[in-house]
């Protein structure tokens, strides 16, 4: 029997591939970012044909790939596939709607007060494998953006600079159990560290403030290269004095917005994206003034709710 692995690619979700594939004999691994879910577990029923197992970690499904996995789920069952599914991002109503008629197929935990691969340990019962706990501790520290290791930041840049072949190549490394392989701690000294660090300063010289009507203050980060992570832009911003109630950091595809205390997961889903309370996004190219005016009108209807409340 075939079982193939798709998680996703970042510290959390190579965490959670490689619990997996200690815990079971794995087919092969599919690394994958949230929209190309669809794409891989397509692969994933390729590749297995008839009977056979697909585990998934740390990738949400979104809403408007709902009508191509019902398709794959039908697939699926068809060839005796089954599904088991990790994750800690909430998942939307609709896919839980769109779940119900495959409840003998699919298996699935969410549970958004973890990381998925703590979710993928507990199932395994390895939170206690020494090993594990240490993978856990950063991806913990990766997700929660707490950055209590070096290691983390090597990691979490590294990943985003280099894309795919650098990705697998971690899992590999992870997989054999060397979380500070040599070659990464190389390639980072040599080629990210201080190219990442200047292109963090430059977002950051380049940023604009905005004051709303309402006093709400605003900072946009304009045209930030991919490679560069939001959280380290606000992170680096706020310990140089750059205030803000609501960061703005603006990509070439997606906008990613970050606030200590409004949550901003409301102003992305609004726009057709989505995330957590402190750090949320929105896919595809935005005009920055119409985000703008529609955090606008979302503060004003917050403050004419608290208005009536306060009478
Ligand atoms: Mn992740």
């Amino acid at each position: 029997m075939k079982r193939i692995v798709i998680s996703h690619w970042d510290l959390d979700g190579l965490a959670g591939a490689t619990i997996l594939n200690m815990s079971m004999k794995v087919t092969k691994t599919y690394l994958s970012s949230i929209t190309a879910i669809p794409r891989y577990i397509n692969m994933a029923i390729q590749n297995i044909g008839v009977k056979g197992e697909i585990w998934i970690s740390d990738l949400n499904p979104q809403p408007n790939q709902i009508n191509e996995l019902r398709s794959l789920l039908k697939e699926a069952v068809n060839r005796k596939i089954k599904i088991y599914w990790f994750d800690h991002h909430e998942w939307d109503k609709s896919i839980y709607d769109m779940l119900i008629e495959f409840k003998d197929n699919i298996w699935y935990r969410v549970d958004p007060n973890t990381i998925a691969s703590d979710l993928v340990a507990r199932y395994f019962g390895l939170t206690d494998d020494k090993y594990v706990s240490k993978l856990l501790e950063l991806a913990f520290d990766d997700d929660y953006f707490l950055n209590r290791y070096e290691l983390t930041v090597m990691w979490r840049r590294i990943l985003r600079w280099y894309g795919w072949p650098i990705r697998y190549k971690a899992l590999d490394s992870f997989i054999k159990k060397n979380l500070k392989p040599i070659w990464m701690i190389e390639l980072y000294k040599r080629e990210v560290k201080n190219i990442y660090e200047n292109m963090i300063r430059e977002a950051i010289s380049r940023s604009d403030t905005i004051i709303t009507r309402q006093g709400l203050k605003i900072v946009i980060f304009q045209d930030v290269d991919p490679r560069i992570h939001p959280g380290e832009v606000t992170y680096i911003a706020k310990t140089n004095g750059l205030i803000a109630d609501i960061y703005v950091i603006r990509y070439p595809r997606g906008i990613s917005l970050r606030s200590d205390y409004i949550d901003v997961s409301l102003i992305a889903r609004k726009l057709g994206g989505g995330g957590h309370r402190n750090a949320a996004g929105i896919p595809g190219l935005r005009d920055i003034n119409s985000l703008l005016s529609f955090i606008v009108s979302l503060e004003e209807k917050r403050k004419l709710r608290e208005s009536i409340y306060l009478q």
